[in-house]
């Protein structure tokens, strides 16, 4: 497989537009010949995290699994998108997988303290606090302009 796997994270409300936006990326990235899988919260929640339910733990959990999951297509080379309520911070921010990705070797040299004022180790990143479901709708917008654009390139 000639590809580089890493996942795509998708948060926000039910309803905002989450499932939509990512079996549209899945389709555009398919017919670029992009090997991808969507894990989506809802349908998982019919398998996989089936024994959950929605209490802060049980969300928690969710996340836990889904990350590791996406973790491991992203290891085989997929483009996995995950498409998640993923309410609270501490669950996303254990997801992410860039310092353990790290491809430039950036972060290693950060935590040795070789590099100085790295963004997320000695430097703040400042995730947004407001997500909107209008932004979600316009960066879907945004998405399939850009596709659109390739396409008749
Ligand atoms: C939020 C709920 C709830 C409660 C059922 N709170 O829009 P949907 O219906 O089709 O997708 C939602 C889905 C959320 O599952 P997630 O795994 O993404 O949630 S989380 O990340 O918070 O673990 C919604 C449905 O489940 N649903 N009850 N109480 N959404």
């Amino acid at each position: 497989l000639n590809q580089q796997g890493c996942v795509v994270w998708i948060t926000g409300l039910s309803g905002s537009g989450k499932s939509t936006l990512a079996c549209s990326l899945g389709r555009q990235l398919h017919s670029r010949g992009k090997l991808s899988y969507v894990l989506d919260g809802d349908n998982l929640r019919h398998g996989l995290n089936k024994n959950l339910g929605f209490t802060p733990e049980d969300r928690t959990e969710n996340i836990r699994r889904v990350g590791e999951v996406a973790k491991l297509f992203a290891d085989a080379g997929l483009i996995c998108i995950a498409s998640l309520i993923s309410p609270y911070r501490k669950d996303r921010d254990a997801c992410q997988l860039c310092e353990e990705r790290d491809p430039k070797g950036l972060y290693k040299l950060a935590r040795a303290g070789k590099i100085k004022g790295f963004t997320g180790i000695d430097d703040p990143y400042e995730p947004p606090l407001k997500s909107e479901v209008c932004s979600l709708a316009a960066f879907f917008m945004m998405i399939q302009s850009i596709f659109q654009i390739d396409c008749d390139q």
